[in-house]
C-alpha cells in the first residue's frame, strides 16, 4: 500500500499499528490540515459507507473514531498558529441527541489556533445548556454541530430556542447531515440574526473572521 492507503487503512481497520509513524511520515510532505482532509476524511467515508451496509458494527465504528482522534492530537501541535490577540468569543457544541465530536473538535482547534476562545460545550448539548452558556458568558457567536439527519432538525429548533431567549448573536452550523440550502431556508428565517453554513473547519475559521471584521 501508498502511504496514503495506509493512512487512510488505519481508520477503517481501526488499527493504530504504526500510524504515528506513518503520519510522521506524511507530514515530510504534507501539511496537517491536508492529511485530515485528505487520506484520514477518505478513510472515515469508507467507514461510513460499510457502516451504511451494515458490514460494520458500532463498536468497530468506535475504534475508527479512536484512530481519527488520536491522529489530530498526533497533528495537532504542527497546525500553524497565529498569535494574533484573541479575535473572539464562540461558545460550540453538539446538538442535542447527537454524539457525534470529531468535526466539531477539529473546528475548536483550528478557531482557537487562530485567536479564538472557544467555549466548547460537548455533545447532545440542549437548548437550555446553549443558553445558560450564553448567559453566563456572552460569546461571539454559537457554533452549532451535527451528523444526524435529525439533527438538522434540532438545529432548528435550538436557533428557535435561542431567539425566544433573545439571543441573537451570528450561528454557525456544520455537520454532514446539513447543506447551505437547508440552513438558508429553514434555520435562517426562524432566527432573527445571521445564521451561516461552514461545509468544513477551515469554511468555519473564514466565516468566523469575516464575521469578526
Ligand atoms: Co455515526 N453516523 N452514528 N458514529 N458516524 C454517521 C454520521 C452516519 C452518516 C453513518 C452512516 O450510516 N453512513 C449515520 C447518520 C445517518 C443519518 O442520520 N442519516 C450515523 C449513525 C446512524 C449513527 C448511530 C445512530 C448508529 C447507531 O447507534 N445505530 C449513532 C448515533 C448516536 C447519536 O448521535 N445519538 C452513531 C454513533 C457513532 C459513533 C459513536 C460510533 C462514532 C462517533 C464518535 C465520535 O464522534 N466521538 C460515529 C462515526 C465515527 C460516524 C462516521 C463514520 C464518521 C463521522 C466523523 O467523525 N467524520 C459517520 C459517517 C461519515 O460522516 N462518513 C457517521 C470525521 C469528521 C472530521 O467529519 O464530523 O463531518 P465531520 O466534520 C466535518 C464537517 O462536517 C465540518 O467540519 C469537519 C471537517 O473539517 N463540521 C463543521 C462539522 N461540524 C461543524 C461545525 C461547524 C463548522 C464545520 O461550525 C460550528
Amino acid at each position: 500500500l501508498t502511504l496514503e492507503e495506509r493512512l487512510s487503512a488505519y481508520v477503517v481497520e481501526g488499527s493504530k499499528d504504526g500510524l504515528l509513524a506513518d503520519l510522521d511520515e506524511a507530514l515530510k510532505t504534507k501539511r496537517p490540515l491536508e492529511i485530515i482532509n485528505g487520506p484520514l476524511m477518505k478513510g472515515m467515508d469508507e467507514v461510513g459507507r460499510l457502516f451504511n451496509n451494515n458490514e460494520l458494527i458500532v463498536a468497530e465504528v468506535l475504534q475508527s473514531a479512536e484512530v481519527m482522534k488520536a491522529s489530530v492530537a498526533h497533528l495537532e501541535p504542527y497546525m500553524e498558529k497565529s498569535d494574533t490577540s484573541v479575535k473572539g468569543k464562540i461558545i460550540l457544541a453538539t446538538v442535542k441527541g447527537d454524539v457525534h465530536d470529531i468535526g466539531k473538535n477539529l473546528v475548536e482547534i483550528i478557531l482557537s489556533n487562530n485567536g479564538y476562545r472557544i467555549i466548547n460545550l460537548g455533545i447532545k448539548v440542549a437548548p437550555e445548556q446553549l443558553i445558560e452558556a450564553y448567559r453566563n458568558e456572552p460569546a461571539d457567536a454559537i457554533g452549532l454541530s451535527g451528523l444526524l439527519v435529525k439533527s438538522a432538525q434540532q438545529m432548528v429548533v435550538t436557533a428557535q430556542d435561542l431567539r425566544n431567549a433573545e439571543i441573537a448573536v451570528p450561528i454557525l452550523v456544520g455537520g454532514a447531515a446539513l447543506t447551505r440550502k437547508f440552513t438558508k431556508n429553514r434555520i435562517g428565517p426562524e432566527y432573527e440574526g445571521l445564521v451561516l453554513y461552514a461545509k468544513d473547519a477551515m469554511d468555519g475559521l473564514d466565516i468566523a473572521n469575516k464575521l469578526m471584521d
